[in-house]
Formats: structure tokens, C-alpha cells, sequence
């Protein structure tokens, strides 16, 4: 070979291996399955793919044997004739049968799939743009509630902080709450969406479940392992759903009526008495923390907004104007605009959001609006 040649391989070579070792975090076939049921979805994947090969391999194999072998270059003459009933016969016959015994393992899986009946535990899972809200709301630990939210860092998702991202093995899979369910229990999950369609998918857990606005669709899971399994909203139609993951935390019985018990704590204690008299300090302090959370985003922490796109709080007439006009507004949002509900925060929130609004920046109001002028107002 001529050292051009070599050099030439040389370079293919190491681009290849170096390539090999960018795969590494790779795997190819589907994730550990945690479930019986898992496993017999895992299975059955891995015999319908070996089918297929089997079928692929004879069929591409008979095929070039016969186009190679019997080429006209080597004196083959194509045959002329019409309708062969044994081939006929078999090249239905095979098929049948195959697609038979395939359908019959693949139809007795699919009916256990469906069949969240008799379940220990059923947790509501509500696609929101670009979050998931959990709802308990049958067995241990009905009634606990939550959101849960993307938590990796944005400095490693935009890029500023390249190092972090490298070192993050959970990137874009953590979020800020966990779906907590005990291991060896029926989980039924309840799917659903308040905006546009998402899709609850955890592959460890074999489960994933369309979310669509206005209809419930149910899947279910009985994980055998404590452990954490991490999954992501599948759906594809926009570019946020990648950064609404999952982190579903199975437990021990035990710790996980620990959990419930804490969860249950934490809602009591966070029902704060809605007609507590709140001063207009303490809300404006409050109202600073949930504005950074809800919305700087667009009407940014100057309060001047994004001019074109969201307008400026400071100044604004509807902030400085009537104050059921402006509860409305946040409470419900306006139809059509980038403006939605905030329906979903509490009343404690929402009026101090709105006092924070109404008094911070060129906006001097005086007024303190109350949990109870929300509550009033919902
Ligand atoms: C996703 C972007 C976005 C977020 C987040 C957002 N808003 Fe808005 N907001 C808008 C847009 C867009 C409008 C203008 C709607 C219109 O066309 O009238 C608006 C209008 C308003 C107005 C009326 C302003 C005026 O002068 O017309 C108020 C008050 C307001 N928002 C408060 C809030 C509060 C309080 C929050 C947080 C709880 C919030 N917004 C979060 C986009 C947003
Ligand atoms: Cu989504």
C-alpha cells in the first residue's frame, strides 16, 4: 500500500475508534425492564426482532443466490410460466402461520397492558407546558399533590457551563419533585393533559401513555426493585417536551408510608390560614419569590417586559388600574396570548405576586391584596 493509502486508513481508523468511545454512554436495545410485565414486553421484542432477521437473512439470501447464480452472463435463461399452486400455497401458508404465532404471545400481552384494574395506588399525571403535576388519588397517600419541574441547571442547558453538563449524569432526567410510589404495588397512572398533548413514558417501567387534553387514558406499572427510574415526556410535536422529564422513586413499604406521612405534614403546614392578616411587607417579600419563579421569564425582573412581545409591568395601567381587573387577569390569563392561567398557584401566591406587582419598580400602589380577594375572585 502506498503511504498515502495508509495515512489515509489511519486517519478512517482513529476517527472510527474515537467515534467507538463518544458511543460509550450509548447502549442499543431497550433499558433494564423492573416489571414481570416489563420483561415479557422485552422479550417479546427481542423474538420479533430474531423473526425478523431469520425472515431478512432467507429471504435477502435466496434472493442474491438466485439472482447471482443463475445470471444470464453464465448462460441462464429466465423461465417462462404461470402460476405454480405449491408456491402459491406456501408463500401464504408460512406468513400466516408466522404472523399466528407471533399475534397470539403479543394479543395476550397487550390485553395484561390495558388491564389497570384492582390497582393498590392511582396517581393522576397531568401534562402541563412544560411540566407534570401528580395528584394522589386512590390508596396510600390520597390527596398529596404536586408539581414537578426540570431542575438541571440552565447554565448547563444553554451552555455557559459545559463542565457541569459533562459531569452531570442525570442531565435534563431530575427534576425538583419525585413521583414516590411503594415497591410490589398495582400503580395506576391516569394520564391527562391541561394544554396540548404529551405523553408519560418511563422505559424501565415499560409504560408510556399518551396525555391528551380532555381525555384520561390509563396505563400501569408493579415495580419489583426500589430504585430510581428516570423517564421523559415522549411526546414530539414541540421543542419542550425534552425538558419535562420524569423521576419516578420506588420504595420500601416502610419508607414510603415515611414519605407520606412527611408529604401530608408539609400540606398542613403549608395551608396558611387565608384570612391571616398579611402586611403588606411580608406578602411584597413572598410576592418577590414567586414572580422570579412564574414570571420573569417574560416580563423580566426590571418589571419593563420584552417590547413587542410581553408588555412592561412597570407602569402599566391594568397593574396600576383596578384591582379585580388585574386578579382576573393573572387568575385566568387572556385567550389567545402568552398570557395563561395562574390558576394553578395558591391564593397566598397569587396575592403576593400581584402586591409584589403592584409595588415594586415605578409602581408605588400602597395597596396589599389579600389571599382572600384571590379566593373571592377564583
Ligand atoms: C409566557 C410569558 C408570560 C408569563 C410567564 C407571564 N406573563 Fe403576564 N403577560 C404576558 C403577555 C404576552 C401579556 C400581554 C397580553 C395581552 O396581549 O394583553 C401579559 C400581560 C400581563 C399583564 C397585563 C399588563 C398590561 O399592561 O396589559 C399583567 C398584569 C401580567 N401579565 C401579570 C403577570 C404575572 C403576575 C405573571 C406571573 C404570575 C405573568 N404575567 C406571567 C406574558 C406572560
Ligand atoms: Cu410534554
Amino acid at each position: 500500500m502506498s503511504n498515502k493509502g495508509l495515512k489515509k486508513w489511519a486517519v478512517a481508523g482513529a476517527l472510527f475508534f474515537w467515534s467507538v468511545a463518544a458511543w460509550a454512554e450509548y447502549k442499543l436495545n431497550l433499558q433494564t425492564p423492573q416489571t414481570l410485565l416489563g420483561e415479557k414486553i422485552y422479550d417479546l421484542h427481542t423474538i420479533v426482532t430474531i423473526i425478523c432477521f431469520v425472515i431478512f437473512i432467507g429471504v435477502f439470501g435466496f434472493m442474491f443466490y438466485a439472482v447471482f447464480k443463475h445470471r444470464k452472463s453464465v448462460g441462464h435463461k429466465a423461465a417462462q410460466f404461470h402460476e405454480n399452486t405449491a408456491v402459491e400455497v406456501a408463500w401464504t401458508l408460512i406468513p400466516a402461520v408466522i404472523l399466528i404465532a407471533l399475534a397470539v404471545p403479543a394479543t395476550g400481552t397487550l390485553i395484561t397492558m390495558r388491564d389497570g384494574s384492582e390497582a393498590d395506588l392511582t396517581i393522576k399525571a397531568t401534562g402541563y407546558q412544560w411540566k407534570w403535576g401528580y395528584d394522589y388519588l386512590k390508596g396510600e397517600g390520597e390527596g398529596i399533590s404536586f408539581y414537578s419541574m426540570l431542575s438541571t441547571p440552565r447554565a448547563q442547558i444553554d451552555g455557559t457551563d459545559v463542565a457541569g453538563r459533562n459531569a452531570n449524569p442525570n442531565y435534563l432526567l431530575e427534576t425538583d419533585t419525585h413521583v414516590v410510589v411503594p415497591v410490589g404495588k398495582k400503580v395506576r397512572i391516569l394520564t391527562t393533559a391541561a394544554d396540548v398533548i404529551h405523553a408519560w413514558y418511563v422505559p424501565a417501567l415499560a409504560v408510556k401513555q399518551d396525555a391528551v387534553p380532555g381525555f384520561i387514558r390509563d396505563t400501569w406499572f408493579k415495580a419489583e426493585k426500589a430504585g430510581i427510574y428516570r423517564g421523559q415526556c415522549a411526546e414530539l410535536c414541540g421543542k419542550e417536551h425534552g425538558f419535562m422529564p420524569i423521576v419516578v422513586e420506588v420504595m420500601e413499604p416502610a419508607a414510603y408510608t415515611a414519605w407520606v406521612g412527611a408529604q401530608q405534614k408539609k400540606v398542613a403546614a403549608a395551608k396558611v390560614d387565608p384570612d391571616k392578616t398579611w402586611t403588606l411587607a411580608d406578602l411584597k417579600a413572598h410576592g418577590e419569590k414567586v414572580y422570579a419563579q412564574n414570571c420573569v421569564a417574560c416580563h423580566q425582573a426590571t418589571g419593563m417586559g420584552v417590547p413587542g412581545a410581553f408588555p412592561a409591568l412597570s407602569g402599566s395601567k391594568v397593574v396600576n388600574g383596578p384591582k379585580d381587573d388585574q386578579i382576573k387577569l393573572v387568575l385566568n390569563g387572556k385567550q389567545g396570548t402568552a398570557m395563561n392561567a395562574f390558576k394553578h398557584l395558591s391564593d397566598v401566591d397569587l396575592a403576593a405576586a400581584i402586591t409584589y406587582t403592584r409595588n415594586s419598580w415605578n409602581n408605588k400602589s400602597g395597596d396589599a391584596i389579600t389571599p382572600a380577594d384571590v379566593k373571592a375572585l377564583r
